[in-house]
């Protein structure tokens, strides 16, 4: 019985962790291009809530992402990495980052990350929402009081009978 809540429990876990570091189609891969010493693209532009993904993998030599701001940091230095930021609401700007090992030689790089639109189909759902709900509610309480004058009839025709 235990075993099976844990097994639940971590299964849930890996689900939600799973889904978490799932990449979305509109990720911005940052790679390394063939010089070893730039990256590929180094100039982006993004929406807020859009995600870069600095991606490189067999590399002579070892490079990192770090912002110059302290936004994202994508660790020590490595042949290999996948390293994903999130660019949440808020982190609208100019975000200057450089490979720590590179940055004397010119491999930097600029996140610039445009203010998320203002979405007004949003509230526009909302409004329709709140008009439908009383009408839903209207007709659902009329076939309620439908059904319910049609069992009263009925009772009280079989009360008539005996
Ligand atoms: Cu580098």
């Amino acid at each position: 019985m235990q075993k099976a809540l844990m097994l639940l429990i971590v299964t849930a876990l890996f689900a939600f962790s799973s889904q978490t570091v799932a990449a979305e189609d509109s990720d911005v891969i940052v790679t390394v291009d063939s010089t070893s010493l730039r990256f590929s693209p180094s100039e982006i532009t993004i929406t807020e809530g859009q995600a870069v993904r600095f991606m490189w993998a067999g590399q002579a030599l070892a490079h990192n992402a770090v912002a110059d701001d302290g936004l994202f940091d994508s660790g020590e230095p490595e042949r290999d990495v996948d390293y994903r930021f999130v660019f949440e609401p808020g982190t609208a700007g100019t975000h200057t980052f450089v490979c720590e090992p590179h940055a004397s030689v010119g491999m930097v790089g600029t996140v610039t990350v445009e203010a998320a639109p203002v979405e007004e189909v949003e509230e526009e759902t909302e409004e329709v929402a709140s008009e439908d709900t009383p009408a839903v509610s209207l007709v659902s309480s009329l076939l309620v009081t439908a059904f319910a004058a049609v069992f009263v009839a009925r009772y009280a025709d079989d009360e008539q009978m005996e």
